[in-house]
């Protein structure tokens, strides 16, 4: 009955159910602004850290023994995720000169696990009508509580292991806090973008736009804890641009 998610809401929404709740459901894909791949550019964003690393933070489970018991051995958390001076986690995207471009949304979800009490990933982007989905792979209880200045907050409990809870954002908001309440220690960040030029810096700091068209770009570079940095680059058809930043 209902299993149609459209449908579903629309059926919730005449009844003043979810009337509360913004967006319910997953949007229409808009009418988009066609990229000429024959001229699409690209961008290859290197991320470097220079400074001090942050000592560990060892989190302390034994509040919840449903978690403690998963973990035999101390669980850190590093903010700071760096390497040979690469600095992975870091959300590369474009803030300026696509203007008014309407892009297509992926209608695969964006992810986020929790299992042993944490989040998988912790660091996680997504588009502006893309499903941000929440799993809970632990028998542990989560809720899921989502901080955003610009989206409406949400707050969802988990309480049986394999549920899955989807999020839904209709505007960019860049570094939204997620966390649990029952676990004090559990953060992520989700960032929201209007389109696909994006992506998270990996273990060797590296993050790649592709199939932009050629302009003049602002590119910026966000990490949770760093804050933000910004580069102006201008893409010739068929360019490959490079950016660097260092933190
Ligand atoms: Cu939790």
């Amino acid at each position: 009955m209902l299993s149609n998610p459209r449908i579903a809401t629309l059926a919730a929404l005449s009844l003043g159910v979810m009337a509360c709740s913004e967006p319910a459901g997953p949007p229409p894909q808009p009418v988009v602004t066609p990229i000429d791949s024959t001229t699409a550019a690209s961008i290859r964003a290197r991320v470097t850290f220079a400074g001090k690393v942050p000592e560990p933070i060892e989190l302390n489970m034994r509040s919840a023994r449903g978690c403690a018991d998963l973990h035999p051995e101390p669980v850190f958390h590093q903010p700071v995720v760096t390497r040979d001076g690469a600095l992975a986690d870091v959300l590369v995207y474009i803030k300026n000169g696509l203007g008014e471009r309407v892009f297509q949304f992926p209608t695969d979800p964006v992810v986020i696990d929790q299992v042993g009490c944490l989040y998988k990933p912790r660091v996680a982007a997504l588009m502006t009508g893309q499903p941000l989905e929440f799993v809970n792979s632990d028998t542990e209880a989560h809720n899921v509580r989502g901080k955003p200045n610009v989206a409406r907050s949400w707050n969802f409990m988990m309480s049986r292991q394999k549920t899955r809870r989807t999020v839904y954002f209709s505007k960019p908001e860049v570094g939204i806090q997620v966390g649990c309440d029952v676990h004090p220690w559990m953060s992520a960040t989700v960032s929201v973008l209007a389109h696909p030029y994006f992506a998270i810096t990996d273990a060797k700091g590296l993050a790649v736009l592709s199939n932009l068209p050629p302009g003049e770009y602002t590119v910026a570079a966000w990490h949770e804890t760093l804050g933000e940095r910004e580069q102006k680059i201008t893409l010739a058809a068929k360019g490959a641009g490079e950016v660097s930043f260092a933190f």
